[in-house]
C-alpha cells in the first residue's frame, strides 16, 4: 500500500507545487488520482469529504490522516519525510524568514499570477475569451512584484535565503504558466530573476519533472 494517496489534477498548477516538492525529496511511494476539473468531479459529495471546498490538491495518508492546500502539503511532507527543503527548525530567524518568503509569494505574486493564468490559459478550456483589463491588472502587479524580487536577488541566491527551499518550488508552476502564456520577459527581462529562475529549473529532479510532463502534455495534445 502507497504512503498517502494524492488527489490532484492534470496540468493544476496547485497539483504541480506538490508533484515538484515529492521529485525534489526523491519520493515516489505515492498514488496520484486524477480528478477531471472540466467534467467538475473536484465538487463531487464524495470528493466534499476529502476537501469542504472542493478543491485539489488534496492528500490522504495510508492512515487517513487527510490535508488539503497545497503549501500545506508540501511542508508536511517536507518535515514527515525529511527532504531539506526547510530550514532547520532550531533556527527560529530562518524559520522566520521562510514564512515571511511564503506570505510574499502567496500575496505578492501568487494572486496576481494566478489571475493571469485563469484568464489566458483556463479560460480557453473553457472556451471563454479573456478579460484584458484583469491581465493587464494583474501583469503590472507582477512587473511590480518581479522588479522588487530583482532587487532582492542581487543579494541572495534563494527566494528564503542562500538555500533552495520549498518557497523557490512554490513558484515554479505559475511562472511556467506565464511562459506558457507569453509573459516570459517577466523573468527572462530581469538579470537576478532570470539567474535564480535558471537555478531553480535546472535542478535535475526538477528538470526531469518538467521534461516528462511536456511530452505528456505533446502526447495529449493539449
Ligand atoms: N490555495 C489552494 C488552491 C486550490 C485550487 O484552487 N485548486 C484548483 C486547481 S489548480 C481547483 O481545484 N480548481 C477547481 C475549482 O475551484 O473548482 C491550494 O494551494 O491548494
Amino acid at each position: 500500500m502507497p504512503a498517502f494517496t494524492l488527489y490532484g489534477s492534470r496540468g493544476s498548477t496547485n497539483t504541480d507545487r506538490v508533484r515538484l516538492t515529492l521529485a525534489e525529496g526523491g519520493f515516489t511511494d505515492y498514488e496520484l488520482v486524477l480528478l477531471n476539473l472540466q467534467k467538475g468531479e473536484q465538487k463531487s459529495t464524495e470528493h466534499k469529504k476529502r476537501h469542504p471546498w472542493g478543491k485539489i490538491p488534496v492528500l490522504i495518508s495510508a492512515e487517513g490522516f487527510t490535508l488539503y492546500e497545497s503549501r500545506a502539503i508540501c511542508k508536511y511532507l517536507a518535515t514527515k519525510y525529511s527532504f531539506p527543503l526547510l530550514p532547520p527548525g532550531s533556527d527560529i530567524e530562518a524559520a522566520a524568514l521562510f514564512d515571511q518568503g511564503q506570505c510574499a509569494e502567496m500575496l505578492y505574486f501568487a494572486e496576481p499570477a494566478g489571475r493571469i493564468a485563469f484568464e489566458k490559459f483556463a479560460k480557453r478550456f473553457m472556451g471563454l475569451p479573456p478579460d484584458d483589463a484583469v491581465v493587464s491588472d494583474a501583469l503590472r502587479s507582477v512587473e511590480m512584484f518581479f522588479d522588487v524580487a530583482e532587487r532582492l536577488l542581487r543579494h541572495k541566491d534563494y527566494m528564503a535565503g542562500n538555500d533552495f527551499t520549498l518557497i523557490d518550488i512554490y513558484y515554479i508552476p505559475l511562472i511556467q504558466r506565464l511562459f506558457a502564456c507569453g509573459y516570459g520577459d517577466v523573468i527572462l527581462g530581469r538579470e537576478a530573476v532570470s539567474a535564480w529562475w535558471n537555478r531553480c529549473v535546472n535542478r535535475p529532479a526538477i528538470q526531469r519533472m518538467l521534461a516528462a510532463d511536456k511530452e505528456a502534455t505533446v502526447a495529449t495534445g493539449r
